[in-house]
């Protein structure tokens, strides 16, 4: 079979999201209200910058400048996780990071998957945030067999999506002509189900054990919860929310707002109550999907991480962001406020070792031969180096916290073990999953190497 006879993981990605995209606004109205104000500011900011509209340009195309980013999925079961990672894998998203969200009290732990080369994401930088339950974190015995008993019936793919993932496996691709049908099988997957799978007095144990245990195990598949496109202004949108009828979490997670955006800055709209008809009782209530904006900034180092780690955690120490926004303000200024000592000019940033830079040779034909002898840091400081922030794709375990907390409905962190297990995911994952961290510095290492070669210099 040719190569030109399957569609490419790339192309397949970007039908996925478009469709998940068109599926989610059908499904909450209220995240089509959020994608056009997200569109509306993009448009502002960018026809009020015309150099970041020019960069954009020149980079990524403004064309799909609005569109979705991520999405999340929660996985009951070890199976299920390994069937996601085959589905996942035909449209080349791979599993990148471990997040342990049970230090938040949240009985979670999850990967990313997402494209990982520099062209794929180009293409369609789309990734699902999908965490896998930790039954094993739950004290009362026989709540947690009745939910495995429950867990154990579902089947979260279709036959039919079973059949085609195996057959790309076994061709090596999925074919062209099955793409639109393959798309349509997968997306089943991610459906809201307004009937729930289990009766209405279980539904209201697990819920009282954990909400998110209700939301995976009271339903015939994972649901997406919610849906982020990018925009270029999150404090912008954060505050328009209102104005479009769409009430936001109380603050906006991750770093403030910067020169030099570092990480990822997120916030969403609160999840609404939905009617779910239960085995026994029809006309019954949960709260589980919401919509989500982010803006991303530059990949920190170990040593940047480590920084923004105490830096957000001195925050917190001095200012805990109330759920009903009361203290909003406060804590946006005590956050900025602690940022200070976070070098804020991208110079400062590299010196400092703070974050991951992409290298390229600015004019290799203006460069003497003397100059040549110059070492790397020579050639930076002269310009004959230029260099850029090289993006942060993944996400941010006190942020997902965040983000689950508030749309799980705020109550105070459930009593769960601190258990971080990589280990056990990794197990239940059928894969090991990519190191984020080695992953930036091999791009970066890359970026300078190629320098190097141009101008006959070692670093
Ligand atoms: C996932 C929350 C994490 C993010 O953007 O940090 C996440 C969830 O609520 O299932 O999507
Ligand atoms: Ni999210």
């Amino acid at each position: 079979m040719s190569d030109s006879s399957f569609i490419s993981p790339s192309d397949l990605r970007a039908k996925f999201s478009s469709a998940m995209s068109l599926m989610y606004r059908n499904e909450v109205p209220a995240y089509g209200t959020l994608m056009d104000l997200v569109a509306d500011v993009n448009d502002a900011t960018l026809s009020s910058d015309k150099e970041l509209a020019d960069t954009l340009e020149t980079t990524n195309g403004l064309e799909r400048i609005s569109d979705e980013r991520h999405g999340a999925i929660r996985l009951g079961t070890e199976a299920e996780l390994k069937l996601i990672r085959r589905a996942f894998q035909q449209m080349g998203m791979f599993p990148v990071g471990y997040y342990d969200l049970s230090v938040a009290g949240i009985p979670v732990h999850s990967t990313a998957f997402r494209p990982i080369e520099g062209e794929a994401l180009s293409i369609n930088p789309f990734r699902v945030f999908t965490s896998l339950l930790r039954l094993d974190l739950i004290e009362d015995q026989a709540l947690k067999e009745e939910a495995e008993n429950v867990l154990a019936e579902r089947n979260i793919f279709s036959q039919r999506a079973l059949e085609l993932i195996t057959e790309a496996e076994q061709q090596g691709g999925v074919l062209k002509e099955n793409a639109d049908e393959f798309i349509a099988e997968i997306l089943k997957t991610f459906k809201w189900h307004p009937e729930a799978n289990i009766t209405h007095e279980l539904y209201e144990r697990l819920h009282k054990e954990h909400r998110l245990i209700a939301d995976v195990v009271s339903f015939k598949g994972p649901h997406i919860n919610h849906l982020t496109p990018r925009t270029l202004d999150i404090d912008q949108v954060q505050d328009l929310m209102p104005a479009r009828d769409i009430s936001p979490k109380a603050v906006i997670e991750g770093p403030p707002n910067r020169k030099c955006p570092i990480l990822l800055r997120q916030t969403s709209f609160k999840a609404l109550e939905e009617q779910v008809d239960f085995l026994d009782v029809k006309g019954g209530k949960h709260t589980a999907r919401f919509g989500e904006i982010e803006q991303r900034g530059i990949a920190l180092t170990p040593k940047g991480r480590a920084l923004y780690d105490r830096l957000l955690n001195e925050t917190r120490d001095k200012c805990t962001p109330a759920p009903d926004g009361s203290n909003a303000q406060e804590y946006v200024q005590v956050l900025e406020d602690t940022f200070s000592e976070f070098p804020d000019t991208w110079e400062g940033v590299r010196k400092d070792g703070l974050a991951y830079f992409h290298y390229t040779v600015s004019d290799p034909e203006k460069l003497g031969n003397d100059q040549t002898d110059l070492s790397f840091e020579a050639l930076v400081d002269a310009g004959h180096i230029r260099f850029d922030p090289i993006i942060y794709e993944d996400f941010l375990p006190v942020s997902a916290a965040g983000i689950f907390q508030s749309n799980l409905g705020d109550k105070k962190a459930a009593n769960i073990a601190h258990n971080s297990n990589q280990e056990l995911f990794e197990a239940q994952l059928g894969a090991s999953v990519l190191d984020e961290f080695a992953h930036y510095a091999a791009l970066e290492n890359n970026s300078k190497a190629q320098c190097g070669k141009l101008l006959n210099i070692s670093n």
